[in-house]
């Protein structure tokens, strides 16, 4: 979708008089839109009857928060603007989950909502809510559209803001006088953003003082976020690391920037990164930060986070420069345009001791877990499942230790190839997040690696995927608790499991019920089979794996601690 650019507006000298709803239509056509998540209401009627027969492929959730985490996860998968739309009140208030989980992720997304006639706005009629005043703060931008005359200029508005910069969602509300009124256009409003500016090209000075950093660095560390993906700049990291010759790390976002199978990978960091990741970030003396924003889940305790590093930060967004750690050399833009500047002022160093040391912690301490166990572990299900897509899926997943696990036991080839909602950290996403990412990639395997609560919160979606015959996948590592709450509750609350246990259903009857295929798991040896069956069925289907129920995710950061302060090392090590 070519929606980034200001010469999308496609002036037409022909003046035609057009409705609202129609306006709004054929401007979303003129964006590119093919497809669209949404849910219909009062105050909307009138741009679903223009919808009606509009060329566009419509995907109506079972609920508006499944519809906006669809268009999200849309976005991810595909590269383009994801775009959702509600009624008024619950409608829009349903989309809060979702917006918020996509500004904290930093995802292109154009919410439509419907509002009550403009005369009436104030007065609390019926489902009336402040929209724009309720999600300003979970949206890049937002405005209500009073007149006809702007309605055309503020979509295209949006969608630009929504995919320039630093990319986020921005909700347009859209009264349903303004729907249904017409007015003569000749479909050349333009854009008029003057306060918003876009810097893409890094300042040539920085780069080269970066790559001198990186030519006389002895331990660099490159610590790449989700940024690096969305600014497609991949192809450009690789080259960085190749030819520099540099370890990378990949935040929860990052993964799939970088081939995990390649010998620089030093997968995640953080709270349950990898041990060799950690140490190294604390030990190196250059970290170069691209596209990523110094997550606490990622720093651990602040003061001590890469206490020798000098650091480098390359973002589009100014505002993230030094917002969390002191940053010693900004660059401020387009990760690609940045990353293509900087390797070609960069040198091959052996790093011969460097590399050394993080081979030992590598062999020293892997992720592991207890392979002799007869239980289900959950390690276990994900390694299978990597194996036999061999690395090539597109995951989604919902949060707590599934989530985690997913991130550690899975290799993430590809860009675009996990979709998990980090920042936020939104039960209940990995679902709908699958159906989007499978609208928006027919051809990929799809598979979402859920919790049992977390897909408790949004299963009803399971429906959606059924009426549009998508064959995504659902793995549910079903430890019947909030496994990581009871973790929490067993290392930090003297294993007091306040309301972290809650009965579950039949996930396999519940999937059938509702026209998907369901399977149950609860031999450690069926799971090879029934992840085989599971990839070569053309419907939705759910398999229901039966994990160890008290399994922990190792290693560990404790809140407040420092990145080398990791619990649970021993217990890996007494797996070996
Ligand atoms: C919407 C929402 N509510 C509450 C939480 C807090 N929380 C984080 S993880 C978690 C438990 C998740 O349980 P489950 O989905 O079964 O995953 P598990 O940790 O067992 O793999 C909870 C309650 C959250 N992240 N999101
Ligand atoms: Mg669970």
């Amino acid at each position: 979708m070519k929606s980034t650019s200001r010469t999308s507006t496609r002036p037409t000298t022909k003046t035609t008089i057009k409705t609202g709803a129609q306006i709004i239509v054929d401007t979303l056509i003129e964006q590119g839109v093919e497809t669209m998540f949404g849910y219909t209401g009062g105050v909307v009627l009138p741009l679903f009857d223009r919808l009606y027969d509009a060329p566009i492929n419509f995907i109506v959730p079972r609920h508006e928060q499944g519809g906006c985490h669809m268009a999200d996860a849309y976005a991810r998968a595909s590269g383009k603007v994801g775009v959702v739309v509600a009624t008024s009140g619950p409608g829009a208030c349903n989309l809060v989950t979702g917006l918020a989980t996509a500004m904290m992720d930093s995802i292109p997304l154009v919410a439509l909502t419907g509002q009550v006639r403009t005369e009436l706005i104030g007065n609390d009629a019926f489902q009336e809510a402040d929209t724009t005043g309720i999600t300003r703060p979970i949206t890049k931008y937002n405005c209500i559209v009073k007149d006809i005359k702007d309605l055309a200029r503020n979509i295209r508005e949006a969608f630009y803001i929504a995919s320039t910069g630093r990319p986020g969602p921005v909700l347009i509300d859209i009264p349903v006088d303004v729907q249904v009124t017409k007015c003569s256009t000749d479909g050349s409003a333009e854009m008029k953003l003057p306060g918003y500016k876009v810097r893409t090209k890094g300042h040539a000075r920085q780069i080269s003082t970066a790559a001198k950093a990186i030519n006389s660095s002895k331990q660099p560390v490159l610590y790449v976020g989700g940024g690096v993906i969305s600014a497609n700049a991949s192809e450009e990291l690789r080259a960085l690391a190749e030819k520099a010759h540099l370890p990378v790390t990949m935040t929860l976002l990052g993964l799939g920037s970088y081939d995990q199978r390649r010998p620089e990978s030093l997968d995640m960091l953080g709270m349950h990164g990898s041990a060799y990741a950690n140490y190294a970030v604390q030990e190196c003396d250059l970290l170069i930060a691209i596209g990523a924003r110094f997550d606490d889940r990622v720093t651990g305790k602040l003061v001590n986070f890469a206490p020798s590093a000098k650091i480098i930060h390359i973002d589009i967004d100014p505002a993230s420069i030094s917002k969390n750690v002191r940053v010693d050399i900004p660059v401020v833009g387009d990760a690609k345009e940045i990353l293509s500047a900087l390797v070609k002022e960069v040198e091959y160093r052996e790093r011969k001791p460097w590399f050394n040391k993080i081979a030992e912690w590598k062999e020293k301490f892997p992720f592991r877990y207890d392979q002799n166990s007869s239980a289900i572990k959950p390690q276990y299900v994900i390694e299978e499942l990597c194996r036999q897509t061999k690395s090539e899926a597109t995951i989604t997943t919902g949060v707590g230790q599934n989530q985690m696990w997913t991130a550690q036991f899975y290799k993430f080839i590809k860009p675009r190839q996990l979709i998990s909602s980090g920042g936020l950290g939104t039960m209940g996403y990995g679902l709908p997040a699958a159906i989007g990412a499978q609208v928006a990639r027919p051809d990929a395997t799809v598979i979402d690696i859920d919790g049992d609560h977390s897909f408790n919160m949004t299963m009803t979606e399971l429906a959606t995927a059924v009426e549009h015959n998508l064959p995504i996948k659902v793995c549910i590592l079903n430890n019947g608790y909030m496994g990581m709450v009871r973790q929490w509750q067993e290392l930090f609350y003297g294993k007091r499991y306040s309301k972290s246990y809650l009965s579950n259903p039949d996930y396999a009857v519940v999937a059938r019920a509702l026209g998907a295929v369901g399977i149950t798991v609860d031999k450690k040896t069926d799971v090879p089979k029934a992840i085989k069956e599971m990839l070569k069925e053309k419907r939705p289907c759910v398999v229901d794996f039966r994990i160890e129920p008290k399994e922990n995710v190792w290693p560990m950061v404790a809140a407040g601690k420092s990145l080398n302060e990791m619990d649970g090392l021993d217990i890996l090590e007494s797996m070996a």
